[in-house]
């Protein structure tokens, strides 16, 4: 009898090790820096799904009350998941996004756009750019984050369901409210980083985060960063999405109906804090996307570049890409980046990554920037 159920135990506990890859493996985690071995052993247990075109424009463009009865804001379930985003965390919050926090690609691209008024070749780059480098290519589905702090300690899972949270790809260094990655925990609020936000609205915005204090917090949070931080990187594409985020807080959190562009430390508070919209706010009276950026940089010129060698020793790249060098951004997206975690991908995951940069590509095809075909075409 004793001897029967020890085993039942053993048989259970090692078909449950022997199916662990795909039961610890969510339908949602990055698939990249897999070795062949796992890719083998994981892909074939994954609902495989033929990535659909994205939603294109909306067809009414203008403001309109978003913060309506359809889009509750509500508390965080048990495995929900939030990550470095107040964009997508509060559209989560609302129901704009699954509130599970897991989301395709066409869902978030016509989240952002709905609800924001993200403009579609924005929407579909930022988008397209997280999933090839976060997302499962063979699910289409796409995580907004880590996993929640709700749940207590983590579960045991691979390394690479970070969603949004995996460093230095597409998350990054000198966010204006989450510190770090050298510093530990990279993605949920930092109140000494969100009090220092609070401070520099007061201090060169009378209360309202408006352009000059995007402008005086940017070059504010490089200089720590430099200072503090031995492993500070700002190459592309961190040199690009720290400029562009630090316009987002003026151009979407701000309502639409008010033509002057700052945003209240009060409503910061509901977005960066709580992923909750302002009571009765209403979307950006034009589709947008940070096109304030270039103003940001212009305050305070930087090249983009690195830490080499500790604190205080950074260096510009001259490989990265910067503002003069758009279309490097693209091509050392494509070949470094997704190259570097994709090497030798095969079967529907080759297919799924030709799929996913096309709509990439497509997302700037006016920039005049040539499209490269790294896994060849369909
Ligand atoms: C379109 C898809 C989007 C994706 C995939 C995305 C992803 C991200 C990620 C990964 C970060 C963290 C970067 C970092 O600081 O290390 C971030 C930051 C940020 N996002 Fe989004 N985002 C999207 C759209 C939006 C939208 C529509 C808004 C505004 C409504 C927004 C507002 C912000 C802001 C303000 C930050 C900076 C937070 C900080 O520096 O503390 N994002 N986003
Ligand atoms: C907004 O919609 C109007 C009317 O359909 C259109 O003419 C305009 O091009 C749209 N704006 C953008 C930026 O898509
Ligand atoms: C918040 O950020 C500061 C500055 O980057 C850092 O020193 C501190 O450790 C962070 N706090 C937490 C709780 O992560
Ligand atoms: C931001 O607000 C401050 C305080 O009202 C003001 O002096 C400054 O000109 C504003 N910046 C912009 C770009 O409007
Ligand atoms: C906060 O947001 C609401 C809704 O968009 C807006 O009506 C209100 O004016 C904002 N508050 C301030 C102080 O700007
Ligand atoms: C790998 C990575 O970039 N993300 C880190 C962000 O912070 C969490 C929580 O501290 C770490 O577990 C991740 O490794």
């Amino acid at each position: 009898m004793l001897s029967n159920t020890f085993y039942t135990i053993f048989t259970l506990i090692s078909a449950i090790i022997h199916v662990s890859p795909s039961l610890a493996f969510p339908s949602y985690g990055s698939l990249a820096s897999l070795s062949e071995r796992e890719l083998a052993e994981i892909v074939p247990r994954l609902q495989s799904t033929n990535p659909p075109k994205p939603p294109g424009p909306l067809k009414f463009n203008g403001t309109k009350l978003v913060h309506d009865s359809a889009h509750p804001w509500k508390p965080l379930e048990r495995d929900d998941i939030r990550g470095p985003c107040p964009g997508l965390n509060t559209l989560a919050s609302h129901g704009y996004l699954p509130r599970s926090g897991v989301a395709t690609p066409s869902q978030i691209i016509n989240a952002v756009q709905e609800a924001f008024n993200m403009d579609s070749g924005t929407a579909r780059f930022v988008t397209y750019a997280a999933h090839l480098v976060d997302g499962n290519l063979v699910t289409d589905l796409l995580s907004i984050g880590g996993k929640t702090r709700k749940t207590g300690p983590d579960p045991p899972a691979p390394a690479s369901v970070g969603g949004l949270n995996t460093h230095a790809v597409f998350e990054g260094d000198s966010s204006m409210t989450r510190a770090d990655f050298f510093f530990g925990d990279n993605h949920s609020l930092n109140e000494t980083l969100f009090k220092q936000f609070i401070d520099f609205s007061n201090r060169f915005g009378g209360g309202f985060y408006n352009l000059t204090v995007a402008q005086e917090l940017r070059h504010q949070r490089v200089q720590e960063s430099i200072a503090t931080n031995p492993t500070f990187d700002f190459t592309a594409p961190r040199f690009f999405t720290a400029f562009a985020e630090s316009s987002f807080p003026i151009e979407f959190f701000v309502d639409g109906r008010n033509p002057v562009r700052g945003l209240s430390t009060v409503n910061a508070t509901l977005f960066f804090r709580d992923s909750k919209f302002p009571v009765d706010f209403f979307r950006a009276a034009a589709p947008t996307g940070g096109s304030l950026a270039l103003d940001i940089f212009a305050a305070y010129p930087i090249a983009a570049g690195k830490n080499v060698n500790g604190i205080n020793t950074y260096t510009p790249d001259p490989t990265s890409a910067d503002f003069d060098k758009q279309c490097l951004l693209y091509t050392n997206f494509v070949t470094k980046t997704v190259g570097g975690l994709y090497p030798k991908p095969t079967g529907v995951l080759r297919r799924n990554l030709i799929i996913n940069l096309g709509f990439l590509f497509d997302a700037i095809e006016d920039s005049g920037c040539t499209e490269l075909f790294p896994y060849g075409k369909l």
